[in-house]
């Protein structure tokens, strides 16, 4: 079974009590439960993580060398500022997914740049916590097609 890690950055902790009219009125527990049913669906172990650390998230991505399949990431404002985890993410020998909930090309103009874009296999942003469902379905593709060759 493909095994997959999802990463949350800083602040996702918040999410469903403030602003949902950008990030929606689900919490990340819910997100969380949601991906564990979807991976089941489709045969993928779930590591569904958040924190606010930086040193914690490069922490986990190293960790995540050598035994994790695929890695999907809302790197939250750290998508914006951090070479650490760019860094990280370039030493990991496996498909990457960068994920936003919100449409961050449509919001200030800091946002629209990412230090993770150039290193990812592709990027979901947009579509609220259902980015989460299809970065599942995108990253568990990518896993097999790797196996496959
Ligand atoms: O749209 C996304 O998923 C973001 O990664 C979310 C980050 C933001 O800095 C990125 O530009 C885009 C912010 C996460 C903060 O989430 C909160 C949720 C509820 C209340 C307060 C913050």
């Amino acid at each position: 079974m493909a095994r997959i890690l999802i990463l949350n950055g800083p602040n996702l902790n918040l999410l469903g009590t403030r602003e949902p009219e950008i990030y929606g009125h689900e919490s990340l527990e819910d997100i969380e439960i949601k991906c564990g049913n979807h991976g089941k669906a489709i045969g993928t172990d779930i590591d569904f993580r958040q924190s606010n650390s930086e040193g914690e998230l490069v922490d986990w991505i190293q960790a995540a060398a050598g035994s994790t399949d695929g890695i999907i990431i809302n790197p939250a404002a750290y998508t914006h500022t951090s070479i650490a985890i760019l860094d990280a993410l370039k030493q990991v020998d496996c498909p990457i997914i960068e994920l936003h909930l919100s449409n961050i090309f449509s919001r200030e103009t800091f946002r629209h740049h990412s230090y993770i874009s150039p290193i990812a296999n592709g990027v979901i942003c947009g579509f609220g916590a259902h980015g989460y469902l299809l970065a599942l379905d995108a990253i568990s593709r990518l896993v097999s097609d790797k196996k496959e060759f």
